[in-house]
């Protein structure tokens, strides 16, 4: 038999072969020296290169045929680590596994050492990156446009229960899976002036420029030829302009400028951040999308189609407000820069445009003052001041006399220092907007754009968020996902709805005997792990009840805690009371600016000191707070779990995307009516999930007709309990002034209801307890839980934005 070859094979022998070359070649070592480091390169690069032939052929038929793209802008792309789900998506796992042990070499020792590409706070992040996977996977030609963060979220690390941020040095030590691209380049301008010609063509003189360059990664399917692109701008100082024609003489000027224009993408801001960093994340956001939006001109240029057919060539997603300074920027490139009329050009861009919106919080709507905007962006204001004035002539004549209504769809917030309005500007630029699970589209319409939804109700759509099965059970779960191959076959993990046929199954005693042997191994596993990160042994026998994602007073990590707190006094008061063992698991990363979020990281640090060392709960209550939440160590946790923490104030979580990971890995929900734990209870069934709390329109009207928190205490002996062990310092060694903010903001406003809801969530709680004691009836329920996920797989929801939305088809790709 003739060798395969090696840069290309995919059996064993081939690969070896290639890691030693690479060990060699771009390593420069041998085995004998080799470090881990060297082993994990060699390997990745192996796995780079069967990648690449795929992503030429991607790339070559796009350019030869007649096909409309997807184009997802976002500011975030949580991606996660690279190796372990090129390996799955490439069908080679197996044989790199192999091909490492004749090398001496541990396949998942190897894969533990990458570093986590964090270039994402949290859920809209890694919503993007799972579409990603989906758009490969469903063979559909699409590319994905951010910013190349040299900094990405911070690491998280706790010091005496306090969260202490560490700055992310993800490409210290190089990045395998980039190409950087010199030649594929465009400058951004910012500041300066504007001029009007003897044409009335307007010019803008910028005071600054810079030089934007691609890195790409390839997105490989799973198990097809596709191979797409995910293109992350880096900013460079444009040497010439600086240097030449502005600062004359002034050579430290210049050196200063330059290392402003490379400060761009050097680091990603945290959400909830009050403030800082205003001027350079606007910088960051226009950067990235002139760049992009260059380069879709620049390939379509390429492909000879001329720029009205923009819109049948490229459908181009923003993902929430943070690129919608797009709908300006477009404008300007064909106005200014093609010379087309206003009205075609607006056209364009509207058939071109759609935004997904995130959040409702009020808080979280980005606004931009118009003195920033003006000074880093003069052009785009005036281009702003023009849509909004023919924007809002239609509003007039459509609404005569409405000035209210005019003011509040105004582009301009007028009522105060004056802003720009983003969501707005998102809407009115776009052919459809849509929020990410039915009842915060709902609300959406009602609330934060119901004026809009009055004037254009064609343009508003839902579509339900989903989560990618590759990472988040072919790789995170293989002990599951080979329980679900010999089930039900290998079909499901393309088309999730085959999961079903598992209903068959749930009451089978020896079905649920391996069911509950696959969560065990997984129990251990996050068990080891705990006790290597955090010094604490958990039973594994003990019921998994799980939390993570950002920390945030809306998501009510302290619910969570006051149901643990509850059960702590109970058990001291009676230490004979028969409660069930209990993890409790925490996980999140705070905003460094947001107080509140952090004191609740050092509140959970503190319980779980008390809970953890008080000898007469005879261990049955276990409270870990597993430091530095991410993709990486997210791999751990889902599949762990027993229970998944759902409990945002109805109404505040647009959708969740966590949800969907622990119930796909057979995890039971307890939860309120919000975003998609709506749509989990209906398909999984009410019987079937632990549901608790007040719904959105009950908390609405609360909050407007007068909440008073301490008629909630007065009513709860228990709850009054809890709290005053909190603010007696019980779990902060006795400081009172440390939990004084908190105490005092849930007795005294209490914005998100935590103790409006407490007792229905306690007595929920007392519901999963009974659950859980018949293991029987519990296993049941967990495989009912991954039979009915099937909706909540991102490739679903990327067929619908494919077919509602963006008009793109998939395009088989051969490979040559
Ligand atoms: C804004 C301005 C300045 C700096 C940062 C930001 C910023 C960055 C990230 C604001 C928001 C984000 C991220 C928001 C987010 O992750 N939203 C979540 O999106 C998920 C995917 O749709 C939903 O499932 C969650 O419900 C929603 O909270």
């Amino acid at each position: 038999m003739t060798p395969e070859p090696i840069r290309t094979g995919l059996k064993v022998d081939a690969l070896r072969q290639a890691v030693l070359d690479n060990l060699a070649s771009l390593q420069a070592c041998y085995p004998d020296i080799a470090t881990p480091h060297d082993w994990y390169m060699a390997l990745a690069y192996g796995v780079r290169d069967r990648m690449l032939a795929r992503w030429v052929s991607t790339v070559r038929s796009f350019a030869a045929r007649d096909v409309k793209a997807a184009c997802y802008l976002s500011a975030e792309f949580l991606i996660g680590p690279q190796l372990g789900n090129n390996l799955v998506n490439l069908g080679i796992e197996a044989a790199a596994r192999e091909a490492m042990r004749s090398l001496g070499q541990d396949l998942d020792a190897l894969i533990a050492l990458e570093a986590e590409p964090g270039l994402g706070n949290g859920g809209l992040g890694r919503l993007a990156a799972c579409y990603l996977d989906s758009l490969a996977t469903l063979e559909v030609p699409a590319i994905g446009y951010g910013i190349r963060y040299e900094f990405g979220i911070f690491d998280q690390e706790i010091h005496d229960g306090w969260q202490v941020e560490v700055t992310d040095k993800w490409l210290q030590k190089g990045n395998p899976w980039e190409i950087v691209r010199p030649e594929v380049s465009f400058y951004v301008n910012f500041g300066g002036h504007t001029e009007t010609d003897a044409d009335a063509r307007v010019h803008w003189i910028p005071a600054n420029r810079v030089k934007g360059v691609a890195y790409d990664t390839p997105v490989l399917g799973y198990r097809v030829s596709t191979c797409n692109t995910l293109r992350l701008w880096k900013s460079e100082a444009v040497e010439s302009f600086d240097l030449k024609d502005f600062n004359v003489g002034d050579y430290y000027g210049a050196v200063h400028e330059k290392v402003i224009s490379e400060t761009l993408s050097k680091v990603l801001y945290p959400n909830d951040e009050p403030e800082i960093g205003k001027r350079l994340r606007l910088a960051q956001q226009y950067f990235f999308v002139s760049c992009s939006l260059q380069d879709i001109l620049r390939l379509l240029d390429m492909k000879g189609e001329p720029i009205a057919r923009l819109p049948e060539m490229a459908a181009v997603q923003l993902n929430d407000t943070h690129p919608s300074i797009a709908v300006v920027e477009l404008m300007r490139l064909l106005v200014d820069e093609r010379r087309l009329p206003w009205e075609q050009a607006w056209d364009i861009t509207q058939r071109t445009l759609a935004y997904t919106n995130h959040t409702l919080l009020p808080e979280a709507l980005e606004t931009w003052g118009l003195p920033l905007f003006r000074d880093l962006l003069p052009r785009l204001l005036e281009i702003v001041y023009e849509i909004n004035r023919r924007f809002l002539d239609k509003v007039r004549r459509r609404y005569p006399g409405d000035d209210a209504r005019v003011a509040r769809l105004s582009l301009i917030d007028e009522a105060g220092e004056k802003r720009v309005r983003m969501a707005n500007l998102a809407t009115v630029g776009s052919h459809a907007v849509n929020g990410v699970a039915a009842l915060h589209s709902a609300l959406l319409r009602q609330t934060v754009l119901r004026d809009f939804a009055e004037l254009w109700p064609e343009r508003f759509h839902n579509v339900t968020n989903g989560v990618t099965p590759r990472r988040f059970l072919v790789l995170s779960n293989p002990g599951l996902a080979q329980l679900l191959n010999e089930t039900v076959g290998e079909g499901w993990v393309t088309d999730l709805s085959r999961l079903k046929n598992l209903e068959a199954h749930a009451s089978e005693s020896s079905f649920q005997e391996r069911w509950r042997r696959v969560k065990r191994l997984n129990k251990e596993a996050l068990a080891n792990l705990i006790r290597a990160r955090v010094g604490l042994a958990v039973d594994p026998d003990a019921l998994f009840d799980i939390q993570v994602k950002r920390i945030h007073e809306y998501k009510r990590q302290h619910l969570n805690l006051l149901h643990v707190i509850t059960l702590y006094q109970r058990l001291r008061r009676n230490a004979q009371l028969d409660v069930a063992a209990r993890c409790f698991i925490f996980g999140g990363k705070a905003a460094p600016g947001y107080h509140m979020a952090k004191l609740m990281i050092r509140l959970i640090n503190g319980v779980a000191e008390a809970v953890n060392n008080d000898a007469a709960l005879g261990g049955r209550l276990k409270v870990v707070f597993f430091p530095d939440f991410n993709v990486k160590n997210a791999h751990y946790i889902y599949p762990a779990a027993d229970l998944s923490e759902q409990i945002s104030t109805a109404g505040k979580e647009a959708s969740g995307t966590g949800n969907m990971k622990f119930m796909l890995n057979g995890a039971l929900t307890i939860g309120t009516l919000d975003g998609a734990n709506v749509e989990i209870r209906e398909e999984v069934g009410a019987e079937n999930f632990f549901l608790f709390g007040m719904a959105a329109d009950h908390v609405d009207r609360m909050m407007r007709e007068g909440y008073r928190p301490s008629d909630y205490v007065d009513a709860n002996a228990e709850l009054r309990e809890a709290l005053d062990l909190v603010a007696a310092g019980h779990f902060s060694h006795g400081d009172r002034e440390m939990v004084r903010p908190l105490i005092d903001n849930l007795l005294h406003s209490d914005p998100f209801l935590v103790l409006a809801d407490y007792a229905e969530y306690i007595a929920c709680q007392e519901r999963v307890s009974a659950a859980w004691k018949d293991q029987g009836r519990w296993t049941r329920m967990s495989i009912l839980n991954t039979a009915r996920a099937g909706k909540f797989s991102s490739d679903r929801a990327i067929r619908e934005y494919c077919d509602r939305i963006w008009k793109v088809r998939p395009m088989r790709i051969a490979l040559d």
